[in-house]
């Protein structure tokens, strides 16, 4: 099959990796890459071979014409340049989250829509090894429908060493890190009816945003009560588990843990059956992040056939919506310490 062509906006930390987990993939060839900084983009070019670099997003559209766009740059690029896309209908897959409101996210998919072009969002936390193993075992209906189900992720780890710019962001933890989770408890347990969040900002070196959330949300038609904690503080923590999504869910029929080190334990009247889903290490992949970035390699898997026409990808820009709604909606509860409903 001829390899789609497509181009990369933003050369930095996550473009790097993207880069090399689309080259795993296979099937798609990078022909030119845009930053704002051409001296960053002839960096990135250099290091990694792309053979076309521009400082001017347009240009590379008009010049270069690909077959798909990575937006891959901060989030202050994601509308601009994912509209430049739907503007020159070039499909675009966008880094998460997908905007800085749900307003924007809301006018990115009208405007993809009335282009009649496809775009998607890069939302690879539901790919990781243990949170497809939850995800396939809660729809095997093993354990029932769940009530209750509980996701943790606490770390101490330097996120700002390698992304500066998040630093700056005044909704941090819930647009950076809570979107994932948040993304990946709607694979598990169906739409959020209702949020409730409480935000701290507390224990972390010197950052804009809050870096605490704790959230109740009810979810699916089941009504599941969620409860999500998550944090990038520097509380004292027996072992730093970065970048480890924990979990535990109860359902009529049993449990389901997702515990340290990728174990999976799914517990019911017959025993316990526990299985390891430990990531594949790549060799381009930074060790810290083995788990996340490994699962960009199924999500471009996903991505790419949909680009292809062979499926509907998971992660479209109109499903996201629903994963914005849900962060910005969080926000808005702990604003006015009250529930917010869908
Ligand atoms: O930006 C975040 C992501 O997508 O995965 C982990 C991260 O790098 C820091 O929270």
């Amino acid at each position: 099959m001829k390899p789609l062509r497509f181009a990369i906006f933003g050369a930095g930390f996550w473009a790097r990796a993207q880069l090399a987990a689309w080259r795993e993939v296979g099937g798609v060839e990078c022909v030119a890459i845009y930053n704002r900084s051409h001296e960053r983009a002839a960096a990135f070019a250099r290091d990694l071979g792309v053979p076309a670099v521009y400082d001017d997003a347009a240009e590379l559209l008009r010049e270069v014409k690909p077959d798909f766009v990575d937006n891959i740059t901060e989030v202050g690029g994601h509308k601009p340049l994912s509209l430049l896309c739907a503007t020159h209908r070039v499909p675009c897959i966008v880094q998460k989250p997908m905007a800085a409101s749900v307003k924007d996210a809301r006018e990115m998919v009208a405007a993809f829509a009335r282009a009649r072009t496809p775009f998607f969002v890069h939302e690879n936390w539901r790919w990781q090894t243990p949170m497809r193993a939850l995800i396939d075992t809660l729809r095997s209906d093993v354990i029932g429908t769940p009530f209750r189900a509980r996701l943790t992720f606490l770390s101490g780890f330097d996120v700002w060493a390698n992304q500066p710019a998040l630093r700056d962001l005044e909704q941090f933890i819930l647009t950076d890190l809570g979107v994932h989770l948040l993304d990946t408890a709607r694979a598990c347990f169906g739409e959020a009816g209702s949020v409730y969040c409480q935000l701290h900002r507390t224990l972390a070196p010197a950052v804009k945003g809050d870096n605490v959330a704790t959230l109740l949300i009810s979810m699916g038609e089941a009504k599941t009560s969620v409860v999500m904690e998550i944090a990038y503080a520097k509380t004292p923590l027996e072992r730093e588990r970065f970048p480890q999504t924990l979990a535990f869910v109860e359902g009529p029929h049993g449990s389901i843990e997702v515990a340290d080190d990728y174990w999976l334990r799914v517990t019911t009247k017959r025993g316990t059956v526990s299985r390891r889903h430990a990531p594949p290490r790549f060799a381009w992949a930074d060790p810290s992040y083995d788990l996340s970035q490994s699962s960009m390699v199924p999500c471009h898997r996903d991505l790419l056939a949909a680009l292809r026409g062979e499926r509907v990808a998971e992660t479209t820009g109109a499903d996201n919506l629903k994963t914005m709604e849900l962060v910005f909606g969080a926000y808005d509860s702990a604003k006015k310490n009250a529930v917010v409903r869908f």
